[in-house]
């Protein structure tokens, strides 16, 4: 198997931290989704970034889609539950935080653009979404120590992803400071191996 993604991408390193947690060997493809001629477009129509590509030939994306592939590859460390109402809530989790990439990239973009091009109302929309999700993470996570039930599970990776490429990229949004129960479910994410190791070069 190979993963074409990038090394900053929160949507990628969601897949790179599934397989450090379910220790599963993949070799790592980097590319530059913003380049001329970038290799996701081979590979996804969409040209988005991370694809798995598997050993006969199939490719699939989008993050959502691996993740849930690599957790069924074996059974180390099962992180969607099999059925019902937990798997929702755990994808539930796992859309928050992807949400929350999405519209932190989305004002990541918007702000690359000329300044006059810019539309503050679009900026303002992804805020409030950025805003109201960082809110609703920290309310019901409240003191528990993972997102849902007693153990790791593709919520906390999808969450802790979002979180770290939020403070990579818009440090202003400052959400440790305003959820401080937030922020100490992080620091217990930042221990874990799977999270230092997929952590995005200096
Ligand atoms: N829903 C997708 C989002 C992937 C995505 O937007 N990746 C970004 C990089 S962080 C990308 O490839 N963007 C290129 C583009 O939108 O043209 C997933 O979960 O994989």
């Amino acid at each position: 198997m190979k993963l074409v993604a990038s090394y900053t991408s929160p949507y990628a390193r969601k897949v790179r931290m599934v397989m450090a947690e379910k220790r599963i060997e993949c070799e790592f493809v980097e590319d530059n989704i913003w380049s001329a001629d970038p290799i996701a477009a081979q590979y996804n129509p969409l040209t988005k970034i991370p694809v798995l590509l598997l050993d006969d030939g199939t490719s699939l994306y989008d993050s959502r889609v691996i993740a849930e592939f690599l957790d069924g590859v074996t059974p180390v460390s099962r992180l969607i539950p099999e059925s019902g109402r937990e798997r929702a809530l755990v994808k539930r989790w796992e859309a928050l935080g992807d949400g929350l990439a999405d519209a932190g990239v989305a004002v990541f973009l918007e702000r690359k653009r000329a300044e006059a091009k810019q539309s503050e109302d679009w900026i303002a929309r992804q805020r409030d979404k950025l805003e109201s999700g960082i809110v609703t993470a920290a309310r019901e996570l409240a003191d528990r120590k993972f997102c849902h039930g007693e153990n790791l599970t593709l919520g906390d990776i999808s969450l802790a992803c979002s979180l770290a490429w939020l403070e990579f990229r818009l440090p202003e949004i400052r959400w440790r400071t305003a959820q401080p129960a937030l922020a100490a479910w992080m620091e217990r994410m930042e221990t874990r191996p799977s999270f230092i190791e997929t952590a995005p070069p200096k």
